[in-house]
């Protein structure tokens, strides 16, 4: 299974990959839907909605800033090195990813449609306001403040620039991501359930279109029934013999 996919991957013409929360595991960042996951802390009604956000801002943005303490410090791992190697040799064309935790930016993936948003990005509720914190360097600052983060352009409250439950992807990234779908000849699904939708489309519209579906996870997920291959592993090991 492994050398075949290997080969695939190797003389593929169009190769993309799809991932969830299972490749920043081993970057100590929690998933979701695992045992120890995100969401037996947190009900995802009480902070990843936007009547959460309503009913609750104070809880919704602790939520948030935890997210954003764990995630600044940690690096990318061996699965995330190995797409960004892959993307250098020419071989894979993006990474698709439902994570927000920009792992695959800093290890070094140009092409990365982000289809659930960036947690380092803050945007108004009310104006076009838009931040990246990372990028204004205001990252620090922004954690350590007490009260609610307000726009400094209108002074309305400002909310995580992901994508909650219940509200629409945002288009571009949609289209230009089943767009990849439709043009790839293979698709590395690494780390993820595929429980959540229109993201979890992604690898139904590459089978849909005659390509292949390589999926590494160290258990059964939602994508293994349409998988051509599935490597029953973790993502670093995994990845680093698929590019022994
Ligand atoms: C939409 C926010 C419509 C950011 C996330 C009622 C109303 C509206 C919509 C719905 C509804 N009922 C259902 C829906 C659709 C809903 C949906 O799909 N629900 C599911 C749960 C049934 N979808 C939506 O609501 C979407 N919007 O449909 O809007 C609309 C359209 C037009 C106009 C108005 C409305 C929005 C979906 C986005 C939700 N936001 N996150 C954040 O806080 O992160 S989703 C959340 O789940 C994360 O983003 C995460 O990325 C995503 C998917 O989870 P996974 O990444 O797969 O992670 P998970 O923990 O599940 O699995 C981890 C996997 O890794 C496991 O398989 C595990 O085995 C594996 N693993 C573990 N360790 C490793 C490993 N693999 C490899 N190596 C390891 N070491
Ligand atoms: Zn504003």
């Amino acid at each position: 299974m492994m050398e075949e996919a290997a080969k695939l991957i190797a003389h593929s013409r169009f190769l993309i990959a799809f991932t969830g929360a299972g490749i920043s595991a081993e970057s100590g960042i929690p998933t979701f839907r695992d045992k120890g996951g995100l969401w037996e802390k947190y009900r995802v009604e009480e902070v990843a909605t936007p009547e959460a956000f309503r009913r609750n801002p104070r809880l919704v943005w602790e939520f948030y800033k935890m997210r954003m303490r764990l995630m600044k410090e940690a690096k990318p791992n061996r699965a995330h090195l190995a797409l960004a190697e892959l993307e250098k040799m020419g071989l894979l064309k993006a990474v698709i990813t439902q994570n927000i935790d920009n792992l695959h930016r800093e290890a070094g993936n140009k092409n990365v449609v982000e289809l659930h948003g960036n947690i380092y990005r803050v945007k108004c509720t009310s104006c076009a306001y838009r931040e990246n914190l990372l990028d204004s360097g205001r990252l620090e600052e922004f954690l350590e403040e007490e009260g609610l983060p307000k726009c400094p352009e209108c002074g309305s409250l400002l909310r995580p620039d992901v994508v909650w439950f219940g509200e629409p992807l945002p288009q571009e990234a949609l289209q230009k991501a089943f767009k990849l779908a439709e043009r790839a000849d293979v698709c590395l699904v690494i780390g993820t359930s595929g429980q959540v939708f229109p993201a979890a489309y992604v690898p139904y519209i590459v089978k849909e279109n005659g390509g292949y579906v390589i999926e590494i996870n160290p258990r059964e997920s939602g994508i293994t029934p349409i998988a051509d291959i599935f490597l029953k592993g973790f993502a670093g090991e995994t990845m680093e013999h698929l590019l022994a």
